[in-house]
């Protein structure tokens, strides 16, 4: 499919999907919503793909909110949809069997920060500002930010960061726990592709169970995450890959995974 806000690029597993209004620092109107929904879909069964990473483009921003111009005309009715719109994005990309990771190269701010926490970790550029600038606009996050980041790093730093409309840096965010790492701006990309590859080399249904039982994991009491954990384990011993994976470690050689 052709779209007309993003780019795709795949190469040896690992698609990376950018953002690409950067004369708007690549904020999300709803036709980049639909189109980012789509690719998602799209990637996930792709089956050339193993890992995804999401990044924007241009040198200033990752993605600079949702969009404030198409925002100021809506209802309190468009509103609320607009809001569950990015929602089923985010909710696509953790339900994804494959990887998703933030390279965030610039300003994440409002929305955009709502699609860095959507993605299953965050790297970033030392240049890059992080916030949640929405209480200076008048609403709150929409687009799933208070559920992620309050999971992430807790209420307190949550509400301090929502409440405030501050803006931090990548070094306050890497502190916070909110980005896994910090590289320079000129390192990021390859520092993201890397860790990718290391991903897209190994077993994706392990990768993918292992997913599913931490995001659906956290939603269950730790019993219950641990009986569900036992499961997927399980489930895995009936697979191709685990015969190959633990078969060439027996007889030492590289593991040759087929992904089923
Ligand atoms: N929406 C629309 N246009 C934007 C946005 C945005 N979020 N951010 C930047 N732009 C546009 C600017 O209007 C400008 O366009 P133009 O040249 O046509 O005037 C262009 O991008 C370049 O931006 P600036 O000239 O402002 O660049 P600066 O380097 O001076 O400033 C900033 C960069 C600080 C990032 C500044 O652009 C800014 O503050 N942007 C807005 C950031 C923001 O508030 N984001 C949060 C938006 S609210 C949100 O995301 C809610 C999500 C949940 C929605 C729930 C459903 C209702």
């Amino acid at each position: 499919m052709e779209f007309k806000n993003l780019l795709i690029e795949t190469a040896a597993g690992v698609a990376t999907l950018t953002v690409n209004r950067p004369q708007a620092l690549n904020s999300l109107t709803s036709e980049v919503l639909t189109e980012l929904g789509c690719a998602l879909y799209e990637l996930e069964y792709d089956p050339a793909v193993k890992v995804v990473i999401v990044t924007g483009a241009g040198e200033k921003a990752f993605v600079a909110g949702a969009d404030i111009k198409e925002m100021s005309a809506m209802s309190s009715y468009e509103g609320h949809r607009f809001a569950v719109k990015g929602q089923h994005v985010m909710m696509a990309m953790e339900k994804m069997k494959k990887p998703v990771i933030a390279a965030v190269n610039g300003f994440a701010l409002g929305g955009g920060l709502e699609l860095a926490l959507g993605c299953d970790f965050i790297y970033a550029s030392a240049k890059a500002k992080l916030g949640f600038p929405e209480v200076t606009l008048g609403i709150m996050p929409g687009f799933g930010g208070t559920q992620n980041l309050a999971r992430l790093i807790g209420p307190n730093k949550a509400n301090e960061l929502i409440f405030t409309g501050r803006i931090i840096t990548a070094d306050k965010a890497l502190a916070w726990g909110i980005v896994n790492e910090v590289f320079a701006p000129e390192e990021l990309m390859d520092k993201a592709k890397e860790t990718a590859a290391a991903i897209a080399g190994v077993g994706s249904l392990g990768v993918a169970y292992a997913k599913d039982a931490i995001a659906n994991g956290l939603n269950m009491g730790k019993e219950d995450g641990f009986r569900y954990e036992a499961s997927l384990f399980g489930v895995l011993f009936a697979t191709d890959d685990q015969k190959e994976g633990m078969g060439a470690f027996v007889e030492k050689r590289k593991a040759a995974f087929k992904g089923k």
